[in-house]
């Protein structure tokens, strides 16, 4: 790809543990999505786009599962920046950390999706950020099933992409 063409082609990748609403994330996002799912589970990646600015996001969600970890190094080929989503309600996994260290090996922009935050108190999620303070990346917060706080993905991307 040009350089030309490629600065309003941006592959954004979301990542994070099975159920923290990944799937959820991308459908109340994007709209229509090609999702491939097994009894609910994300077998396959979860695809959708959108255009903004005259740029175009290809969104590409990974499945969760431990047995699916290759697909998440595949994906994050190219990427220019990740969602990493997790749930309020658990808070970092193990697998976040591991996903935190090859993002950082790899040189790729995140920012740090907390989902579901229509399920635990406010103490909760402060804890959570206080948490994440530490990693210096932006922390979004909101409800991917409710369509809360999800709009604000969009514009760090495009402020931290180019
Ligand atoms: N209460 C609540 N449930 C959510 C939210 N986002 C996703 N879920 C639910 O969590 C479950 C797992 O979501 P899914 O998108 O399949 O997670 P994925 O495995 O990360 O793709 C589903 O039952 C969703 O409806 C949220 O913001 N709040
Ligand atoms: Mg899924």
């Amino acid at each position: 790809m040009s350089k030309e063409k490629r600065k309003n082609e941006i592959k954004v990748v979301v990542v994070g543990s099975s159920d923290v609403g990944k799937t959820t994330l991308m459908e109340n996002l994007i709209g229509k999505i090609g999702k491939v799912e097994y009894k609910g589970t994300t077998v396959a990646i979860d695809y959708g786009s959108i255009e903004i600015n005259n740029k175009k996001i290809h969104f590409f969600g990974t499945p969760g599962q431990k047995r699916f970890e290759f697909m998440r190094d595949i994906a994050l080929n190219g990427a220019d920046f990740v969602v990493l989503v997790i749930d309020a309600t658990v808070s970092l996994g193990g697998v976040d950390r591991e996903i935190i260290d090859a993002l950082k090996n790899k040189g790729i922009p995140y920012l740090i999706f907390i989902n579901k935050t229509d399920l635990v108190e406010k103490s909760k999620i402060e804890e959570i950020k206080n948490e994440l303070k530490s990693l210096n990346v932006d922390i979004l917060e909101g409800s991917a099933l409710n369509r809360e706080g999800i709009d604000k993905i969009v514009g760090c991307i495009l402020s931290q992409v180019n």
